[in-house]
């Protein structure tokens, strides 16, 4: 997803400057971030293993109910008193910059402690993730004071107006697989909105968004308007989104944790959610979609990114039968070809998998998929040598019957089913899922045939004849159906952040 079309300023000049490093030498940020600074847990501890090689590297401290709510009110009274919320947006835009400025400045620092810990290899780490985050904050940064309320027609000798103001108190809950960026996307908006914001990263990749909120103290951000808090969902997220001080919620990950999520906001004080969730999206291509082998590299960059572990991951390839042999064919060859490494060396381009249960995960739902019929064209096991690590092998899949595992089922591995079809109307038909809406790809030069099929793609995004975002950040991200509520990234997101008041004056 985030290797894709950085301004050349940002990503082109520095690939050189990426090397190997040692992963025993990054220093870890280890513990919460309460009002400015780091805070040791008390507790129980979670270990913390590098997904490259297995190791554990690290503990984690749990903030359970009584640390979360530390943090919540220091970030509620700070969101009250720090004039964070009153200030003139514009300076609160000025403070986001210097701390997108920032995380330009510390690249290297935040690459490697991404890498480290995370599915993310140093190269992409350092020229997509890095910069990637660096850059979503300077597009919320914009809308700070670029976005106003309204004045609404009422009678004569009134005035209606419709004004917002941030909610309070943000609690953010971020997943593994791009935790740099994905937390940008909820920081960003909360913050340039006025807010405060407790963030909760994955329990599996804890420590870069600490740095992140270093820095954006740094930056002047004021000390308890951006805090972290560390442990498990079921705990610290939990107590997070239960708070009834944290009046808006921001969620990516599952669909099923999602629902909770929504449950327990529901029940605690009925608050609003943005839910970014899982995925099972199609790449719907025609007999017409081009040159096969450039079409080919798109399909497999769409489902192979970050080894799949991506959540507009491709996963779906519904190809037209004229061109079908063909394209299997290339994208199989594109798929064999990769070459897996650990995450710290410069070289390695193929990341692992994040954990032995997101291993267990994939390995289950294609060898339940080969058991229930299908066909394996490339792949179908794990690359050998990697001890600890767990590196799972581009996957091709053909021969799907309705239910299938793989072909239902969110993977989150690199993991391809193949269909074909005869016309149009088949063709999109089988691109519908039946839980998940979050992306679609459409490839194909006839616009009349591809406005018709993203019409009727029940989808959040529809790409057409392109696989993946770009730093547009203005195009919102978001699923439908199964895959969430609200959107990430656009001027949709900021909003999302503001509630709206109504007022009437009689003169
Ligand atoms: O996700 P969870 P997991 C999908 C993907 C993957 C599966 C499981 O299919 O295989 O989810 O991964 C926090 N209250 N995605 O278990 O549980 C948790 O600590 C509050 C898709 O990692 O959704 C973490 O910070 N928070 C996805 C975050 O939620 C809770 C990205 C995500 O964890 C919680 C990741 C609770 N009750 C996984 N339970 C995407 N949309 O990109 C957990 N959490």
């Amino acid at each position: 997803m985030l290797d894709t079309l950085l301004p050349k300023s940002v990503s082109r000049p520095v690939v050189e400057a990426v090397q190997d490093f040692d992963p025993a030498a990054v220093n870890i940020p280890s513990g919460h971030y309460i009002s400015g600074r780091l805070v040791p847990g008390d507790g129980p501890a979670i270990e913390v293993r590098r997904p490259s090689d297995g190791q554990a590297y690290a503990d984690l401290p749990e903030a359970g109910e009584t640390g979360v709510d530390v943090a919540v009110c220091d970030a509620s009274t700070a969101q009250q008193q720090s004039g964070w919320g009153e200030c003139p947006p514009r300076e609160r835009g000025a403070v986001l910059r210097r701390w997108a400025d920032l995380i330009m400045e510390n690249r290297l620092e935040l690459a490697q402690l991404e890498a480290l810990g995370s599915t993310r290899c140093i190269s992409e780490a350092y020229t997509g993730e890095v910069p990637f985050t660096a850059e979503a904050i300077r597009f919320f940064a914009e809308c700070a004071d670029k976005y106003s309320g309204d004045v609404l027609p009422t009678r004569s000798r009134s005035l209606g107006m419709l004004m917002p103001e941030p909610y309070g108190v943000v609690g953010a809950i971020a997943p593994w697989n791009f935790p740099l960026s994905m937390a940008s996307w909820k920081c960003g908006p909360a913050l340039a909105a006025g807010n405060a914001i407790v963030l909760k990263p994955s329990e599996l990749t804890p420590f870069s968004t600490v740095r992140l909120a270093e820095l954006a103290l740094e930056a002047g951000l004021p000390p308890g308007i951006f805090n972290v808090v560390q442990g498990s969902g079921q705990v610290t997220g939990a107590a997070l989104v239960r708070h009834p001080l944290v009046r808006k919620v921001s969620f990516t990950g599952s669909t099923q944790t999602g629902k909770s999520v929504m449950t327990d906001a529901a029940h605690h004080g009925m608050k609003p959610v943005t839910l970014e969730l899982g995925g099972k999206s199609p790449q719907l291509v025609f007999n017409d979609a081009g040159d096969v082998d450039t079409v080919a590299q798109r399909i497999t960059r769409g489902f192979m990114a970050n080894a799949g572990q991506a959540c507009v991951a491709g996963t779906r390839l519904i190809v037209q039968r004229g061109i079908a042999e063909a394209l299997i064919a290339a994208v199989v060859r594109h798929a064999r070809v990769v070459v897996p490494g650990v995450t710290w060396k410069a070289n390695s381009r193929f990341a692992p998998l994040i954990s032995q249960r997101q291993a267990e995960k994939v390995s289950a739902a294609v060898s339940n998929t080969v058991a229930a019929g299908a066909e394996v064209l490339c792949g179908g096991s794990f690359f050998d040598g990697f001890g600890g690590g767990f590196f799972y092998q581009p996957t091709v899949l053909i021969g799907l019957q309705a239910g299938m595992t793989a072909l239902e089922e969110e993977v989150f591995g690199p993991v391809l089913t193949v269909q074909i079809f005869d016309d149009e109307e088949e063709g999109i038909a089988l691109a519908s899922h039946s839980v998940y809406g979050l992306a679609a790809g459409v490839h194909t030069m006839d616009i009349g045939q591809a406005m018709r099929a993203t019409r009727r793609i029940a989808a959040g995004t529809v790409w057409i004849n392109r696989y993946g975002r770009t730093t547009d950040f203005i195009v919102p991200t978001g699923g439908f159906n199964g895959s969430g509520i609200g959107k990430d990234l656009g001027r949709q997101a900021f909003e999302a952040n503001l509630r709206h008041k109504s007022v009437l004056l009689d003169f």
